[in-house]
């Protein structure tokens, strides 16, 4: 795209320019926080999708960026959804004091958050290795991480999977990346809810009509004091809310095949992580709708499916073995998400559902990862036309807006933080 126009009367250069200065001034020294005032620690899944944009300007800097959040990684695998940065504990809830992740033998070496995110890491290192692979070697990057990743993933086998449907559940809404979905509304819906004041530091950064609302955080509070309570340890099927999401599967999937290739350069055995992206793979297919064209989620803890239309059940578009993906292209296309035209980019929750709220979070806003995420879904399965389309609607909307953390899906009028680093960095990965 470089030394193109981007439909908003600034060149590709001038948008490349921009989206380095968001990086640069998130930048702490040794990881990018996802925004400066509303978040300001390291994010599990966001370090993977900034590495993925930073790659093509600093590959150096997005090694340091995914080793810094491999650093933390607790000594029974798991990767931590936030590792706090103890200068600004006061400035986001819950913050280290709540988890005191310190006091458990489980933990790793730095205070972090005990839930998790989606895996999308593997992913991210075997992208920066291809960026600069003589880099990377020269650092030994690859050698250096696998052991990690390897952990990680083997943490999601061994803690977040049940013998019935063999996919990675997740045991709090935070740790799907994608907070209040309606996804996980019914599974929330009976938990009961704190009764003591709930800080809320984010609502000085963005307007209480775009977060999650008091109501479902006093029962995030209660699902996370709980947890923590048992050691971070869900303990099993007894743990209330234990849902299969679809995008975190197909990230899981995605890394394993990222480990595949990350095992062959290394020498190593590649075969196991084949055969894991294809086991988890086969198991999705379980998951999709075919009334509505897309994959659900499933409920481990009520033993029921969520038959709901969200862009977490696109994801799995990035994985090459999908069966159904003429339907999942059709229902991209359709009156659910893009509309024809009514749509700008794909929205995160059926914009046919009575509840659809266009600047409310994850119930309606079109989200840069998301979209992205199907845009590489689309170029993976050789729709590059309605890539294209989106990749530059993309494009348009995050300068438009200043790198918004999500849009309106119909005008793409920015809400939430400004100057969001995966909006900068996946821009970044679209312009090269
Ligand atoms: C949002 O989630 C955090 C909790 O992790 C929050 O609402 O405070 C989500 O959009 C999540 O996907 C993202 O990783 C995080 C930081 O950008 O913010």
């Amino acid at each position: 795209m470089s030394g193109e126009n981007t439909g908003k009367g600034v060149s590709a250069a001038v948008v490349g320019e921009r989206a380095r200065a968001v990086l640069e001034n998130n930048w702490t020294g040794s990881y990018t926080t996802p925004a400066t005032g509303l978040y300001p620690h390291q994010w599990s899944w966001d370090s993977a999708f900034i590495v993925m944009g930073l790659r093509h300007v600093d590959a150096a800097r997005a090694r340091l960026e995914l080793r810094t959040l491999l650093d933390a990684q607790w000594r029974d695998g798991r990767l931590p959804q936030i590792v706090y940065d103890p200068e600004r504990a006061e400035e986001y809830q819950p913050g280290a004091q709540f988890w005191s992740s310190e006091t458990l033998a489980s933990s790793g070496p730095h205070r972090s958050a005990g839930l998790v995110q989606p895996p999308n890491h593997a992913w991210a290192a075997w992208l920066v290795h291809c960026s600069d692979p003589d880099g990377s070697r020269r650092e030994g990057f690859l050698a250096a991480v696998y052991p990690a990743l390897q952990a990680w993933h083997e943490f999601l086998l061994r803690d977040r999977t049940d013998t019935d449907l063999p996919l990675a559940a997740v045991v709090h809404p935070w740790e799907s990346g994608t907070d209040n979905s309606p996804l996980w509304d019914a599974a929330m819906a009976p938990l009961p809810k704190v009764h003591h004041a709930i800080p809320r530091p984010d609502l000085q950064h963005a307007d209480a009509s775009e977060r999650p609302s008091q109501k479902e955080y006093g029962t995030y509070y209660w699902l996370a004091e709980r947890y923590r309570d048992q050691q971070c340890e869900h303990g099993g099927r007894d743990w209330p809310f234990l849902l299969v999401d679809p995008c975190f599967n197909a990230l899981w999937a995605r890394s394993e095949e990222a480990l595949a290739e990350i095992a062959a350069t290394l020498g190593r055995d590649a075969a196991p992580h084949r055969r894991r992206a294809a086991e988890i793979a086969d198991h999705l297919e379980r998951l999709f709708v075919p009334e509505l064209g897309v994959y659900g989620a499933w409920d481990v803890h009520a033993q029921t499916s969520v038959r709901i239309a969200t862009i977490n059940g696109l994801a799995p578009l990035v994985l090459g073995s999908g069966r159904h993906v003429d339907e999942v292209v059709a229902a991209l296309e359709g009156m659910r998400f893009l509309g024809g035209e009514r749509m700008s980019l794909a929205p995160s929750y059926d914009a046919t559902a009575p509840d659809f709220r266009p600047e409310q979070y994850w119930r309606g806003p079109a989200w840069f990862n998301m979209n992205w995420l199907v845009v590489q879904g689309l170029r993976r399965h050789g729709r590059t036309v309605l890539a294209d389309r989106l990749a530059e609607t993309m494009v348009g909307h995050a300068v438009g807006g200043e790198f918004p953390e999500y849009v309106d899906p119909r005008t793409g009028e920015p809400h939430g933080s400004r100057r969001f680093s995966w909006t900068a960095a996946l821009v970044l990965d679209l312009l090269a």
